[in-house]
């Protein structure tokens, strides 16, 4: 089991959060999701055998949002999201 905290770009409002949270948790071997809308992040805790980061930001592309994995101050614009 590992923890991960994704930074999740493009989430704008209440209503992402709850997509990311729920698209995420539909994942097999996603036991827990904690999104920060302010933080623009998503703590996700799995099991590593049962899915992978690539998986767990493919499904979010999936919803219309995106993982910045560069981890800089470069934030590019995901055009999607529930408020699209
Ligand atoms: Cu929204």
């Amino acid at each position: 089991m590992q923890t991960e905290t994704l930074k999740v770009t493009g989430m704008t409002c209440e209503g992402c959060t709850k997509s990311v949270a729920h698209s995420l948790k539909a994942l097999n071997g996603v036991h827990e999701v904690v999104v920060s809308l302010s933080a623009g992040e998503a703590a996700v805790r799995y099991d590593e055998h049962l899915t992978s980061h690539d998986q767990l930001k493919s499904v979010l592309k999936d919803v219309g949002y995106g993982v910045d994995s560069t981890n800089t101050a470069q934030k590019p614009q995901v055009k999607g999201g529930c408020c699209g």
